[in-house]
């Protein structure tokens, strides 16, 4: 499209609005779209009495009652729509205005893109940490969430810091090592730690497996259990990590295993309890799980796809 047509949109526009007394901006003779460099300052023009009286009257299209309501106009089958909607956390039956989507949906669909963007982004809360006695090492990502985020081969490798705190201050060689990491969400471990922790703190003492130091990881990826398997040497090492969030879903923890991680494994000796979390797995319940996953490890000295082939 060329800038006079643009223009002549732009004008247009501008002069409906003004119009309808809703535009602050300046007055269509003054609207021709510069070329960027020339664009003029911003107007510091006091906003018009009908944008100051502007009140926002949408309910919160968050809530469940919100969610779960019909957006289409004079649905052919109501009930069934209904049912459809109810049978799926999937976003249908929204409803929309010409070929986008309405307000409401629109707007839920920002807000759980937030709930996605700040798990991510956000580091896990330290209060926690130190109530359950943690303490914390980091990876050798050093530029923060993003570098994490575009250099997982550095989440995978503790940095040289964290290698001799580890060495000072956990038991070298225990049964069971277990390992927190931020991963891709921190209220993940948020929502699920203070519940799994000392469910799998007692489920190894009653089993009578040896339980050694637990330690939280920043900037963590699976790949890490080979580095922590190299210096500690564990029979089993859990590693409790958040997932990748979904959209509006950021609760949801993972608990990796391997039987004597050591540098070279890959996913294929590893096993993963995943979906952890009030609504998925339970995590007392994956705790307790995990422990008796442990015990087949050790029994069958081996873990992922060596333990499936060995259990028959
Ligand atoms: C991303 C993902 C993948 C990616 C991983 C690539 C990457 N670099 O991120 C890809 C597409 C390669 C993948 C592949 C597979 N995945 Co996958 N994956 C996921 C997902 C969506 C998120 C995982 C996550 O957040 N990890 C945490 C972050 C921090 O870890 P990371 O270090 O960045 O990435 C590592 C892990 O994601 C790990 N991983 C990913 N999937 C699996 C599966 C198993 C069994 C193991 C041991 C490790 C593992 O591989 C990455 C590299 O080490 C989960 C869903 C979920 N709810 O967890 C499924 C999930 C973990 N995957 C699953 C499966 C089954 C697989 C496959 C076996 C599928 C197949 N038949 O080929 C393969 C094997 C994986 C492997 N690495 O060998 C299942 C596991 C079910 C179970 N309890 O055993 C899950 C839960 C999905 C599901 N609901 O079915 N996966």
């Amino acid at each position: 499209m060329d800038a006079k047509r643009l223009n002549e949109i732009v004008e247009a526009v501008v002069r409906e609005l003004t119009a309808a007394g809703l535009s602050s901006g300046p007055a269509p003779a003054q609207t021709a779209v510069p070329a960027p460099a020339a664009l003029p300052p911003a107007p510091a023009a006091a906003p018009s009495p009908a944008l100051s009286a502007l009140v926002v009257d949408l309910e919160d299209p968050t809530t469940p009652a919100a969610r779960a309501h019909p957006g289409v106009q004079n649905p052919a089958d109501a009930d069934g729509l209904a049912a459809l909607m109810e049978a799926t956390p999937a976003r249908i039956g929204y409803g929309c205005a010409g070929a986008r989507y309405r307000t409401a949906p629109w707007l839920t669909f920002q807000a759980d893109q937030a709930v996605t963007q700040d798990t991510l982004y956000r580091d896990v809360d330290e209060n926690l940490l130190s109530s359950l006695g943690l303490f914390k090492v980091q990876t050798r990502v050093t530029g923060g969430k993003q570098e994490y985020l575009l250099r997982p081969d550095l989440g995978r490798q503790l940095n040289e810091e964290a290698r001799q705190t580890i060495q000072q201050r956990c038991t070298r060689a225990p049964q069971v090592q277990v390992c927190v990491g931020d991963g891709l969400s921190a209220q993940a471990i948020e929502s699920n730690l203070a519940q799994i922790l000392p469910v799998i703190r007692q489920g190894c003492q009653t089993a009578g497996l040896s339980f050694g130091t637990p330690f939280f990881i920043q900037y963590c990826r699976v790949g890490v259990m080979n580095d922590i398997g190299d210096l500690l040497q564990p029979l089993v090492l859990m590693l409790l990590i958040g997932e990748r969030p979904g959209l509006g879903r950021a609760d949801s923890m993972s608990v990796y295993m391997g039987f004597r991680p050591q540098k070279g494994h890959t996913d294929a000796e590893r096993d993963v309890i995943c979906n952890v979390f009030n609504g998925g797995t339970n995590p007392l319940e994956a705790g307790a799980y995990a422990v008796q996953l442990a015990q087949k490890m050790i029994r069958f000295q081996a873990g992922g796809v060596k333990l499936k082939l060995a259990e028959g």
